[in-house]
C-alpha cells in the first residue's frame, strides 16, 4: 500500500451546511468516503485530516514529508495568504496536489492567486469532490512512473 495524506484547510469541516450553490451538498465525511474508495483499487491509503488551524497545518505537511509517498492539499483560505504553508510545501520532496473544489478563477479576483501553488506538482480547480479523486489517480500514475 502507498501510504498519502490528504490535508483539509480551514471552514472544510462546513462543508455541507452552507453555500451549496458553490461547494455542492456533500459533507467532509463524503469525501473521506469518496476518496478512500477510489484509492483502494490503486493500493493507495488515504490518511484524511481536517483543522481551522495554520500550525498544525504546517506540522502535517512536514510529518507528510517524512512518512507518506505523496500529499494532497485543499488549503482552502490559507492557500491565497499562507507563506508557511508554502514554506512546508516547498520542504517536502513527495509530490504534492492541490485541490478546490470551486473554480477559484471564476471567483473573486483574491482568489484567482495561491503561495500553496508554487510548491505544488500540481492543481485542480473547479470539479467538485471529484477533484480530490482526480488527484489521487495523478498521484498513482506518479508512483507508477517513479517504481
Ligand atoms: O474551492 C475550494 O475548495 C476552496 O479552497 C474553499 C475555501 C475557499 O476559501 C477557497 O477560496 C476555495 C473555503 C472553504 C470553506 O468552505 C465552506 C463550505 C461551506 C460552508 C462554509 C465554508
Amino acid at each position: 500500500m502507498h501510504p498519502i495524506v490528504i490535508v483539509n484547510g480551514p471552514n472544510l469541516n462546513m462543508l455541507g451546511s452552507r453555500e451549496p450553490s458553490v461547494y455542492g451538498s456533500e459533507t467532509l465525511d463524503d469525501i473521506r468516503t469518496l476518496c478512500e474508495k477510489s484509492a483502494a483499487p490503486l493500493s493507495i491509503k488515504p490518511d484524511f485530516r481536517q483543522s481551522n488551524h495554520e500550525g498544525e497545518l504546517v506540522t502535517w505537511i512536514q510529518e507528510a514529508g517524512q512518512k507518506a509517498k505523496g500529499l494532497i492539499i485543499n488549503p482552502a483560505g490559507f492557500g491565497h495568504t499562507s507563506v508557511a504553508l508554502m514554506d512546508a510545501l516547498l520542504s517536502i520532496k513527495i509530490p504534492a496536489i492541490e485541490v478546490h473544489i470551486s473554480n477559484i478563477y471564476k471567483r473573486e479576483e483574491f482568489r484567482h492567486h495561491t503561495y500553496t501553488a508554487r510548491a505544488v506538482t500540481g492543481v485542480i480547480s473547479g470539479l467538485g469532490s471529484y477533484g480530490y479523486v482526480l488527484a489521487i489517480e495523478a498521484l498513482s500514475t506518479i508512483f507508477k512512473k517513479n517504481a
